[in-house]
């Protein structure tokens, strides 16, 4: 699975196969023409009804009409989740609430939600956006989605549901979690598409397995997985348990929800739609510009929201992005898979390392499930890392030491991070019905 032939992409150009061939091909030039002059309506928005941002933008000495070109972006003041939080609950809202149709919102790890807000018409551009993106991963009009994101306050359920209705597919709201009935119902219904975290859709799988049902041998042909990180080797892995493409779907509740980016079937990079977000890769530390290709920060510009316009948000999302053509025929650029978040770093003696780097050396190792969580804490001042990872079911347990040693060997010499290993039995690793917790962060608070 996964493979493509140039028949699959179409000629590329106006010949390429899309939701909206027009824009998703337009040429980079008028792109460009058509973000400066979306940028100009949205900083004005955001100048005249956010106070902190006509705040912020006074202290860095530009007014809405100073913006000339593209580049002046670059002389805007960032945003990031704190100012949410700081401003709870609707600070940064540039409508009053009365003139919104939704609010989401997403819980984090401490202190207060971060809220977001929709217009009529922000929910019109969301539910095209998603169209779009899940015509771009395959899915078309008359196909049977079944949804397993969360439905409520988390913007997956939701965003995907009137992306799926708006594209002429039939919605199964289904949510996540009663995974056995998902599998039923999957079968049952003649699902082509799967929406879900690519945690849960594991989870899906191995359910399946478990009650004998095969469901590479149902309909199901495309996953839309994301809103967590996850690996090649974890596509691979989903790819071969559900018969699918596994197809990468990025996005964040402060930019809009899912159907921010996402994947062709090229599955090369994740097209993000320029023509309502101005992307920018920066160097976390200095904040400059990084070189087209080089790794970075990814920062986000809203270009078309009116309830909650974002200046250059601060996504912590660390990603390179390329400008090169596609074989799809798509013009607008690729972010390429979000390796992690600055904040789930591990700082291991030295060493950067993100979960799904871990992730990338277990999954497919003899021996063991591709189920995992790494344990973080401190002694003696260092920062100390156990990975915990699930031995396969048939294993004998006299193997586990063994194949401990072997994980660890590889972690060391794949990564360069010294670990722990602990080979549990099938089934100790919580399975996750959205987004998976891949770190247990022990070390004291502050620290
Ligand atoms: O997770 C929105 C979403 C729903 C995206 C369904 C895709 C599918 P939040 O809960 O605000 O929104 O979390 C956003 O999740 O900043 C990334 O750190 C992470 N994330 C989302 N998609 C991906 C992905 C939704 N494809 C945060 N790969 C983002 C890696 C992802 N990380």
């Amino acid at each position: 699975m996964g493979a493509f032939t140039m028949a699959d992409v179409g000629l590329g150009g106006r010949n390429a196969d899309c939701f909206d061939p027009d824009v998703e091909t337009l040429a980079r030039e008028p792109l460009a023409a058509l973000q400066l002059e979306r940028l100009r309506i949205t900083l004005r928005n955001a100048y005249d009804n956010v106070p902190l941002y006509r705040r912020r933008l006074a202290d860095a000495d530009f007014a809405p009409e100073d913006l000339r070109t593209l580049d002046d972006v670059r002389r805007l003041p960032f945003s990031a989740k704190s100012d949410l939080r700081d401003h709870y609950p609707f600070g940064l809202f540039a409508r009053p609430v009365e003139a919104l149709a939704r609010l989401h919102a997403s819980s984090g790890t401490t202190g207060k939600p971060t809220v977001v807000g929709y217009t009529k018409r922000d929910l019109a551009t969301w539910a095209d956006l998603m169209a779009r993106s899940l015509y771009c991963g395959g899915a078309r009009r008359g196909d049977v989605i079944h949804n397993a994101y969360g439905y409520g306050l988390f913007t997956g359920g939701l965003g995907a549901h009137y992306g799926i209705e708006r594209l002429g597919a039939v919605a199964v709201p289904m949510s996540g979690g009663s995974t056995e009935r998902q599998v039923a119902l999957i079968v049952d219904f003649g699902a082509r598409v799967l929406c879900a975290t690519p945690s849960y859709a594991l989870a899906i799988a191995e359910v399946a397995e478990g009650l004998g049902v095969d469901l590479r041998a149902s309909g199901l042909r495309i996953g839309m997985f994301g809103a967590e990180p996850w690996s090649e080797a974890m596509r691979r892995e989903i790819e071969a348990r559900l018969g699918v493409q596994a197809i990468d779907n990025y996005g964040l509740s402060e930019i809009m929800g899912p159907g921010v980016a996402v994947e062709c079937v090229c599955q090369d990079g994740l097209h993000g739609w320029e023509d309502h977000f101005l992307f920018e890769v920066v160097d976390p530390e200095t904040l400059q510009p990084v070189t087209e290709g080089a790794p970075g920060e990814l920062v986000i510009t809203t270009l078309t929201k009116q309830a909650l316009p974002m200046l250059r948000y601060r996504t912590r999302d660390v990603t390179r992005i390329t400008t090169a053509p596609c074989a799809c025929g798509r013009t607008h650029l690729r972010i390429l898979r979000v390796a992690g978040r600055t904040d789930d770093m591990l700082i291991v003696r030295g060493v950067n390392v993100y979960p799904s780097q871990v992730e990338a050396v277990l999954v497919g190792r003899p021996g063991i499930a591709p189920h995992y969580q790494m344990v973080v804490d401190r002694r003696a001042s260092l920062d100390h890392v156990h990975v915990e990872v699930e031995a396969e079911v048939g294993v004998p347990v006299d193997r586990f030491a063994t194949i401990a040693q072997d994980v660890a060997h590889h972690i060391k010499s794949m990564i360069g991070i010294t670990t722990e290993v602990v080979v549990k039995a099938p089934g100790e690793i919580p399975r996750s019905q959205g987004k998976a917790v891949r770190v247990r962060d022990l070390r004291p608070q502050g620290a």
